[in-house]
């Protein structure tokens, strides 16, 4: 599945996806520049495999100048984490915009959104309650407070896109265990799901496409990834 990290300069999206890739074997990679004080020109690239789920995490740069970048990064994205720097006051009035900007990219009514207050262990951070009242986009969805240094936070953040795009699929995923592994399978689902075959192609392509489910297109027969196995199976 596609993650889009996002906000605005700064926020800590770079060292969000570096810090999920810490335990993978390959690190994650960022087209940067700058010497000290970097800044991402292009994007940050990082896969981590989490509950037997293949998440590629996109990151954007945040310059306002790039919005050419973030634009095409965040093309085809499943769900947006989007961080808030909440030891920085000044930015505060850009991180509508920066909003705005990617609700244009990718609607929140079908694409889920997770934000998160970053830089929490700074002693200046304010709390996602005091943030709340300030961003009024987030509206009823939560704020968590993480520190992108931290492992565990960032692995909570991404647990938390897991629940959300796994709950907008559940009664299609409920239908696909029922016909895992049998040969025709895709024209049993297609059937009870009540939808054509193209669509029925389409769809399980684009779940092929997110490493969900493998296919034997020629005998019809799919089979689930393990950790969609593993969820459905309890
Ligand atoms: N203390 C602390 N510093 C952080 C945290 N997250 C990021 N930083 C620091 O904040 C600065 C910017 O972090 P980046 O990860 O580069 O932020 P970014 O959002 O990728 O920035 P741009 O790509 O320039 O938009 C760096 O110096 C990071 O080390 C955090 O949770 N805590
Ligand atoms: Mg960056």
């Amino acid at each position: 599945m596609k993650i889009l990290v996002t906000g605005e300069y700064h926020a800590g999206k770079s060292t969000f996806v570096r810090t999920a890739c810490s335990k993978s074997e390959r690190p994650a990679v960022n087209i940067d520049r700058g010497i000290d004080d970097k800044t991402t020109v292009a994007m940050d690239f990082g896969v981590v495999e989490l509950k037997g789920l293949r998440l590629s995490l996109f990151g954007t740069p945040g310059l306002a100048r790039f919005d050419i970048i973030r634009r095409i990064v965040s093309r085809g994205a499943d769900a947006v984490v989007f961080l808030i720097d909440a030891a920085d006051e000044l930015m505060d009035y850009r991180v509508k915009y920066l909003y705005e900007e990617i609700a244009g990219y990718l609607s929140p009514t079908r694409v889920p959104y997770i934000f998160a207050a970053n830089k929490q262990d700074l002693p200046n951070a304010r709390p996602p309650e005091k943030l709340k009242n300030f961003f009024k986009f987030i509206g009823d969805e939560p704020l968590y407070p993480i520190s992108a240094l931290d492992y565990e936070d960032v692995e909570r953040v991404l647990l938390k896109v897991i629940v959300k795009l796994v709950d907008k699929v559940w009664p299609v995923l409920q239908t696909l265990y029922k016909y895992h592994g049998e040969v025709k399978g895709v024209e049993f689902v297609a059937k009870e799901l009540g939808k054509g075959a193209y669509e029925t192609r389409a769809y399980l392509r684009w779940l092929e496409r997110r490493r969900l489910i493998d296919v034997d297109w020629r005998q019809l027969v799919y089979w689930l990834c393990p950790g969609l196995l593993k969820m459905l199976q309890k």
